[in-house]
């Protein structure tokens, strides 16, 4: 039995009495009953595959969350690929933890380690109404039931198969009774995108009716690829966008790749048609992205018609990034549109809004995946537990905030064959800090590296490795060795110890 199930009612008791008491004449000091602050309702909106480049293409997504919101500028994947940072939100902790090192290896990861038993769902069920819509991972377990729903969620609408724009199945609950599988086809209206959207309004009107706070968790598909026509809603399709090219940084087409590992090394230099075809995707994606501006602004005018538009945080990110033509790199030269460790790929938008959080504020502190869990279990009363690795970045989210102790962070990616999706790239580890990225290909023989001067070179154009000094190599490797079999505790300890 769920406590918030009795929550609501009492406290709306409270607060009637509370008005009732401010409504007789002052008769001395009342000792008034302070009604207990319910819990904040937290919406998180992950998006797939949505970069930082095309963020700055909507102007509508911008003036409804960053305008409103406080943006982190240096948020960063934990592994930069769907189902593994899904797993660090959920779990709060990096790859090598979680164990979930590929797309499809959440199945061993999560689901047959018992780790899903304990994660930010059933962290939250026994205050807050679970609500998951869209897509929780690539797909479900072989062995579990085809309507299997995770500990923790008390009403789903996840996709049982790959998530797809058009023609998928949910996998649906209700307060009662057993899960069901219920089937979307191509019509305009089972978009799915938009099915989220009014699928997230129905479910926090339905909440806020029984007077629970509620963790909503809405994942569309989007701007995931394919690019095509039917992964667009039909009313966007062919809608003018903000940017018609793929922006032309000095990392788009890199001039010179002479200082780049092995399998950037041999890229040959874009053809006008590799060029077209990222510049249509670009659009394409923008055009995307339009169906997720209206379920931004469909979420938005729930909580507020609910009255819990100043009781909610919403987070708005995505899962990875992605490199469209940077560094010479497409999905036809390299196999994959992301998953390397390159800022293109690792850096993610974050953008918070909420009440007391800043409206139009950024911050440069480094924040991971990792944290969006233990943030989330702080502002909601809850304590962390044991295993996360990541830390509450609350105070970020405070008008002055406290000083930020990490200096570091790990990023990492498995070379296999359901995780590299290539399966050609090296598999590594990066070592984040605020002035460097020092990158270690392991997968490659001989192994090779990579370092960058971040503040002078945000772009990565220069690899300055080869010329760094032997105790700056020295003093990177044994900060990246440090947080690479770090644990809980030990992680946040080999992050504040990270050189700058
Ligand atoms: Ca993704
Ligand atoms: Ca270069």
């Amino acid at each position: 039995m769920r406590g918030g199930r009795v929550r609501g009612p009492v406290i709306a008791t409270l607060a009637l009495i509370v008005a009732a008491c401010a409504a007789l004449p002052a008769a001395g000091p009342v000792a008034a009953p302070v009604p207990a602050t319910p819990p904040a309702s937290i919406v998180v909106i992950m998006t797939d595959d949505l970069d930082e480049v095309t963020v700055t293409a909507m102007p509508r997504l911008r003036s409804l969350l960053h305008d409103r919101g406080t943006t982190f500028n240096a948020f960063f994947a934990a592994v930069p690929i769907c189902c593994p940072n899904r797993a660090s939100l959920m779990r709060g902790q990096y790859g090598h933890n979680h164990q979930v090192t590929g797309n499809y290896r959440w199945y061993e990861g999560l689901y047959l380690s018992g780790r899903e038993e304990d994660t930010l769902a059933t962290r939250l069920d026994p205050s807050h109404r679970v609500i998951g819509v869209g897509k929780y991972m690539n797909a479900y377990p072989g062995d579990a039931a085809p309507t299997y729903v995770p500990p923790g969620w008390n009403r789903v609408r996840f996709s049982s198969g790959e998530p797809e724009y058009l023609g998928y199945r949910l996998i649906e609950t209700s307060g009662a009774g057993p899960p069901s599988l219920v089937d979307y086809g191509s019509a305009a209206e089972h978009y799915s995108t938009d099915v989220f959207a009014q699928q997230a309004d129905h479910l926090i009107r339905e909440t806020a009716a029984d007077g629970e706070p509620f963790f909503l968790y809405v994942a569309p598909k989007a701007p995931h690829g394919p690019q095509g026509d039917a992964s667009v809603a039909p009313r966007h399709r062919g809608a003018a966008v903000t940017q018609s090219q793929r922006p032309r940084s000095l990392a788009f087409d890199e001039a010179d790749v002479s200082d780049k590992p092995s399998f950037v090394r041999g890229l040959p230099r874009l053809t006008q048609k590799a060029i077209s075809d990222l510049d249509q995707k670009h659009r394409q994606r923008q055009r995307q992205m339009l169906a997720v501006e209206d379920l931004v602004q469909t979420i938005l005018t729930a909580l507020s018609e609910t009255g819990r538009l100043e009781s909610t945080y919403l987070f708005f990110t995505s899962d990875n990034g992605v490199h469209f033509g940077e560094h010479r790199m497409t999905q036809d030269s390299i196999g994959a549109t992301k998953g390397r460790l390159y800022d293109t790929d690792i850096k993610v938008p974050l953008v918070v809004r909420g009440p007391g959080v800043p409206e139009g504020a950024t911050r440069d502190q480094l924040v991971s995946m990792i944290d969006l869990l233990p943030t989330i279990l702080d502002i909601t009363g809850h304590s962390m537990p044991d295993y996360v690795d990541g830390r509450s970045f609350r105070t970020l989210l405070q008008l002055v905030p406290e000083r930020w102790p990490r200096r570091g962070l790990l990023v990492q990616t498995w070379n296999g064959a359901d995780n590299d999706e290539s399966g050609r790239g090296p598999h590594g580890r990066a070592l984040v800090t605020a002035s460097r990225r020092y990158l270690e290909h392991h997968g490659l023989t001989p192994r090779e590296y990579e370092l960058y001067r971040s503040e002078t070179d945000p772009e990565q154009i220069e690899n300055v490795y080869a010329s760094a000094s032997r105790a700056e190599r020295e003093e990177l490797q044994r900060a990246l060795d440090a947080l690479k079999d770090c644990r809980g505790a030990s992680c946040r300890t080999a992050e504040d110890a990270a050189p700058d």
